[in-house]
């Protein structure tokens, strides 16, 4: 899989995704990241200013269509000109792991993150496929956004992290993680619940998948409407919500 994230920052992408298990995915040839910076296509020769001052007044500046636009099609030449091209902004649908789990089937992806008030619209029209956003706050740049789906997405290919790992977590089956517990048996007066210390792999899986309902209902329940749920899973959800009414 091949990322491509058109910055003006490329230093700050090189840095991330050279670390930890991107960097080592980059090195094991599973996938590449590459940073390319738009000001190198910029027309104006000397300064090579990328950014304006948006029509109609308002606060800020805005980066200029030209270099987005000449930037992205030369990226396109080499990826071909079918490869969705990401727009980084609040404006955006909201990231998800759904959406992570769709994007990792993708061979080459385009992400253009914006700097100062936004890009041009028509930078935008032209030449965006999917704009998204991680999250309702605003950000100085869309460098961070990108680097969050490129790590989103990497540890959902194949080979990245170990076998199996990426299957029982959180929003796998729209449940929240179970809590998680490893040596000394007993921290600061703070004993790994029994049933982890058993054995019995049966039970354990019971006492996990019922900790993680118990979570999803406390802290994010509309997650629940799209969690399958066994009999006895769904009647210990009964349970948690009478002792609510209670
Ligand atoms: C953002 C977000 C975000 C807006 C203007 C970059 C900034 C600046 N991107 N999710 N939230 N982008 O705040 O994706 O250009």
């Amino acid at each position: 899989m091949h990322f491509y994230v058109l910055t003006l920052f490329p230093e700050l992408i090189q840095t991330v995704v050279s670390e930890s298990i991107i960097g080592r995915a980059q090195k094991k040839g599973l996938l590449s990241v590459t940073a390319v910076n738009i000001r190198d296509y910029s027309e104006d020769e000397r300064h090579h200013h990328v950014d304006d001052y948006p029509y109609g007044g308002g606060r800020g500046m805005l980066m200029q269509a030209s270099p987005v636009v000449s930037c992205c099609r030369d990226v396109l030449q080499k990826t071909g000109a079918g490869t969705r091209v990401i727009y980084m902004s609040p404006q955006g649908k909201t990231f998800d792991e759904e959406t992570a789990r769709e994007l990792s089937l993708e061979e080459n992806l385009i992400f253009l993150c914006g700097h100062y008030e936004g890009i041009d619209e028509r930078a935008i029209e032209l030449c965006v496929t999917d704009e998204i956003s991680i999250g309702d706050y605003v950000l100085t740049g869309g460098e961070l956004p990108a680097l969050v789906m490129i790590d989103a997405i990497s540890r959902l290919v194949p080979g990245v992290l170990r076998e199996g790992s990426a299957s029982e977590e959180s929003f796998s089956g729209n449940l929240l993680e179970y809590p998680q517990y490893t040596r000394p048996e007993e921290f600061m007066g703070l004993r790994v619940p029994e049933i982890l210390l058993s054995g019995h792999h049966e039970n354990v899986e019971k006492w996990r998948r019922k900790q993680q309902i118990k979570r999803t209902y406390e802290r994010r329940p509309e997650l629940l409407s799209g969690a399958e749920l066994t009999k006895e899973e769904k009647r210990y959800l009964a349970e948690l919500r009478k002792e609510d009414c209670e």
